[in-house]
């Protein structure tokens, strides 16, 4: 990483948020992308812009553990039409196979190309001649064109977390050819996945005049290299956290609590529908009812944290798992025995690790995941090499993660068989499997990620 230039890195969210009633501070947020690139920006002297989640004032410049922190505003009305509905409701279900269907509103496009520009006019003031910017995710895929009209001596790399859908799903957008410019102002664009990276540059071919190959397209006059990256998590720290005696001892608690005698089937969500939370439960449910698993012999933990709740159909989502829950809770449980456990709230890190290291089991079934970093987690939390990951075929992670159970989470049928087979699965075999599984997160973890799209922009 040495001698990099100035990084500023652009994301809708800023690393920090404030904490405190009357003598309010600032703290680092927690999160991976937080993790990733704050000490790069750190280490080269950089800043990050952002929103800080705020729409009551408008927060001034100022440093932050060694960072220049750029805040951008948004206010009330944008945060309905920039946030809530276009990037959630539009965008959102959009590039994760329209499993909700997509809205189109034309009264949303105007607030989401208002905020891009800002954030464009944020990064264009605060870049310095020769830094690299790094634009970040769905919300903001107009910045790059609109930092270039700006500021063509920088050079920008834009990073999307989310998956990017084929020609038959992105063309119902009013807007494609807009967004697809937008992205092309990049020197990088950058996915989790192949795939991804096929589908994009199939559609800046077919809706621009891009020219040229998945991985590097002709546009403008300039070459823009696209490819895939997959993210990834902070594995050591996550090992250190997981190997020590609080962690073992809140683990071995939790075993106690739940699960004597019953394997432990853990699933760590935000509350969101593509996570494929209805589908687990109905798997599990039939396992219930069918007799083929008993309260006696396992146990189903579900953590969800609640996500954007003023969306409609987030609220929906919630309603039907409580229902779910309910019923399977209803139908199975005895005293002392509950077939599922739910908790809808957030945990610290240090708890979730614990869980992590109590779950037998970790079931991960989204519908479609850009990446999915939960699965990344349980395995670096898994310190003793034991455990077995079932992750859905539909995850970014599921292209690395070959020795996990893959499941297709729409196969109920089959996604209760993977279940048994798990549970079922001989303690040499889950280790083997697991060894492997670690020695890949291992070697591929955040920094490398981050170290990969940067040394890529540099060519
Ligand atoms: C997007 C893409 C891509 C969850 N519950 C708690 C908690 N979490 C943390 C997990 C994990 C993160 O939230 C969730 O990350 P995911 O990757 O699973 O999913 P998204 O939020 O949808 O993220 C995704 C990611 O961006 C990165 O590019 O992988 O595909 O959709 O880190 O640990 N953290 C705490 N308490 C909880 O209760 N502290």
């Amino acid at each position: 990483m040495k001698s990099r230039p100035r990084l500023v890195a652009v994301a809708n969210r800023l690393p920090v948020h404030r904490v405190g009633g009357i003598y309010p501070r600032w703290v680092t947020s927690p999160g991976g992308l937080v993790t990733a690139l704050a000490p790069i920006v750190r280490k080269t002297g950089g800043a990050w812009v952002g929103w800080d989640g705020s729409t009551e004032r408008k927060a001034s410049p100022f440093t932050h553990d060694g960072i220049a922190i750029r805040p951008v505003s948004i206010t009330e009305s944008e945060v309905e039409s920039f946030y809530n509905k276009f990037s959630n409701q539009t965008l959102w279900p959009l590039y994760h196979d329209a499993i909700r269907t997509p809205i189109f509103d034309r009264k949303t496009w105007r607030p989401y190309v208002e905020v891009n520009s800002r954030f464009a006019r944020a990064a264009a003031r605060t870049a310095q001649p020769g830094d690299w910017v790094w634009v970040h995710d769905y919300h903001l895929q107009l910045v790059p064109a609109m930092i270039r009209q700006i500021r063509p001596d920088v050079k920008i790399g834009f990073f999307l977390h989310i998956p990017f859908p084929p020609e038959e799903l992105f063309a119902w957008l009013p807007w494609r050819k807009q967004i697809l410019q937008g992205l092309l102002g990049a020197d990088l664009v950058g996915f989790q996945t192949y795939a991804a990276v096929r589908n994009f540059s199939r559609l800046a071919r077919d809706f621009t005049t891009a020219e040229g190959t998945d991985t590097a397209l002709e546009y403008e006059g300039r070459t823009v290299a696209v490819n895939a990256f997959p993210i990834s998590i902070d594995f050591k720290s996550f090992e250190d956290v997981a190997r020590s005696r609080e962690s073992s001892e809140a683990g071995a608690l939790i075993r106690q609590r739940v699960g004597v005698g019953r394997k432990i089937l853990l699933c760590v969500d935000r509350l969101d529908y593509t996570k494929g939370i209805d589908a687990r439960l109905q798997a599990y449910e039939l396992l219930l009812n069918s007799g083929r698993v008993s309260v006696d012999d396992a146990v189903l933990v579900q953590i969800a944290v609640p996500s954007r709740e003023r969306v409609f159909e987030y609220a929906d989502l919630r309603q039907e798992i409580d229902r779910m829950v309910g019923r399977i809770n209803g139908d199975h449980s005895v005293p002392g025995r509950v077939a599922v456990h739910y908790f809808r709230r957030n945990f610290s890190r240090e708890e979730l690790i614990a869980y992590y290291r109590a779950a037998d089991i970790m079931v991960v079934t989204p519908l479609r995941d850009g990446m999915n970093l939960v699965a990344k987690e349980y395995i670096a939390s898994r310190v003793d090499s034991t455990g077995v990951l079932i992750l859905s075929e539909f995850a970014g992670a599921a292209r690395e993660l070959r020795r996990a159970v893959l499941v297709n989470p729409r196969d109920v049928e089959g996604l209760a068989e993977a279940m048994v087979t798990a549970i079922r699965t001989p303690v040499k075999e889950a280790r083997h499997n697991m060894n492997i599984l670690r020695m890949q997160v291992r070697r591929h973890d955040v920094f490398e990620w981050a170290d990969q799209f940067l040394r890529a922009l540099q060519d």
